[in-house]
């Protein structure tokens, strides 16, 4: 087991205090193994770059430097690994929050077999934090852990950056489409990972520097986790998306009809703001997946299709209420709005699926161009994933 390879990558954005810290810990760590440091560096502005070339004179380190960086803290180790030597490979954060002194029961647990991923986990028993959270961050982790679950199973610290796994278990990934933060999620549900053993882990304080965990980071969790249910469900994810976004926009049009229903505004203008309002909500979905999926559609006009569907789903609306309130004596607004909704539904469907092409179509043969993990190479940061919102 001793003659395994190691290769440890640590993602560095502005870490120059923190290297020289962790470098000699992982060090006495892995004495009497073979191992290797790859420090992925994101074009930091502090003395990162010269604090590895300093420490690489005394330490088998190597300091990649990504000039044009693509995907953040994910593709990253991303990069590190494909540039990695080891048969085992390790990633963990710079800041010293994950303890260089368990990277051997990561490796081993690898190497043994017992699992084919070792996560470094905070809340396996006998793992811990410091530090008090506040209760919006607790909130906030439990959600984006729960979130999770459907593909993580009864992993207890989905989130953690800390893992170990065997090259030939990262090799088999499929379509990896970095994003983020969340790297350890994304090889787990990727490389098709049968079993995860979580080593408890104390958590620590970040040394020295900031967090780079930002409110983005946090919006492209949830687009990451939007990928990840497409790869896990394929079938059943777009309906579920759907029906989400529907939920949205008519939970939002319902709104607006009772409001404007209260002005005293006659009943058939009362549903054409509340349609307005819902297309408004599908606007921004539609927008989101024109913005990130421009390279696959088919059609060349997404947003003149759009407009022109939306024109004849509000004629089906207007009518449809129109002929309520003109036909029954004293129609009920209940009624009216979800007739008059239901016919724009069916409106809608004609004419995407049926009239036009398919606005939402994506072509068939550049579905499968998302990144492949190489041996050797680099991977491919220029295919996008395609997803369905
Ligand atoms: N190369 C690279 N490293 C990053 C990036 N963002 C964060 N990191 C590194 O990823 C690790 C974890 O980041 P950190 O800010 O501590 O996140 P937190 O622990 O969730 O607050 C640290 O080693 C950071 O230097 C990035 O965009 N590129
Ligand atoms: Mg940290």
């Amino acid at each position: 087991m001793a003659d395994r390879f190691i290769s440890i990558i640590v993602p560095t954005l502005n870490e120059a205090e923190n290297i020289p810290l962790l470098v000699p810990r992982v060090a006495a760590a892995m004495a009497g193994r073979k191992w290797e440091l790859l420090i992925v560096d994101d074009n930091s502005r502090d003395a990162t770059p010269q604090v590895c070339v300093e420490l690489a004179r005394q330490y088998p380190l190597r300091l990649l430097v990504r000039e044009k960086p693509r995907h953040g803290l994910s593709g990253a180790v991303l990069h590190g690994f494909a540039h990695a030597q080891g048969d085992v490979l390790v990633c963990m954060d710079a800041d010293l929050q994950h303890p260089p002194e368990k990277i051997p029961e990561l490796v081993d647990t690898v190497v043994q077999g017992n699992a084919d991923f070792a996560l470094g986990s905070r809340y396996q028993q006998g793992g811990s934090m410091e530090g008090e959270w506040s209760a919006f961050r607790r909130l906030n982790s439990y959600a984006a852990t729960a979130l999770a679950r459907p593909f993580s199973g009864g992993v207890k610290d989905p989130m953690s950056g800390f893992f170990a796994l065997q090259r030939s278990t990262f090799e088999r990934a499929g379509r990896l489409s970095p994003l983020g933060y969340k790297i350890a999620l994304e090889l787990m549900c990727k490389c098709r990972v049968r079993k995860v053993q979580e080593v408890p882990i104390h958590f620590g304080l970040r040394q020295k520097g900031q967090s780079k965990l930002s409110l983005k980071q946090q919006f492209n969790y949830l687009q990451h986790l939007s990928r990840l249910y497409d790869f896990t469900f394929p079938r059943l994810s777009p309906v579920l998306k759907f029906m989400l976004v529907l939920a949205i926009g008519i939970s939002a049009a319902a709104g607006s009809f009772a409001l404007a229903s209260r002005t005293g505004l006659n009943l058939v203008a009362c549903v054409g703001i509340a349609y307005l309002v819902h297309l408004a909500i599908t606007a921004v979905f539609h927008a989101r997946y024109i913005r990130t999926q421009r390279e696959f559609l088919i059609t060349t006009r997404p947003w003149a299709d759009f407009g022109l569907i939306a024109l004849g789903e509000l004629a089906a609306v207007l009518a449809t209420a129109w002929w309520l309130v003109w036909r029954l004596p004293d129609p009920g607004k209940s009624e009216v709005f979800l007739v008059s909704f239901a016919a724009g539904t069916v409106a809608r469907y004609i004419l995407r699926k049926e009239l036009l092409q398919d606005i939402r179509g994506l072509r068939q043969e550049l579905r499968l161009g998302d990144i492949q993990p190489q041996a050797t190479g680099q991977t491919d940061p220029s295919v996008k994933d395609p997803q369905k919102i």
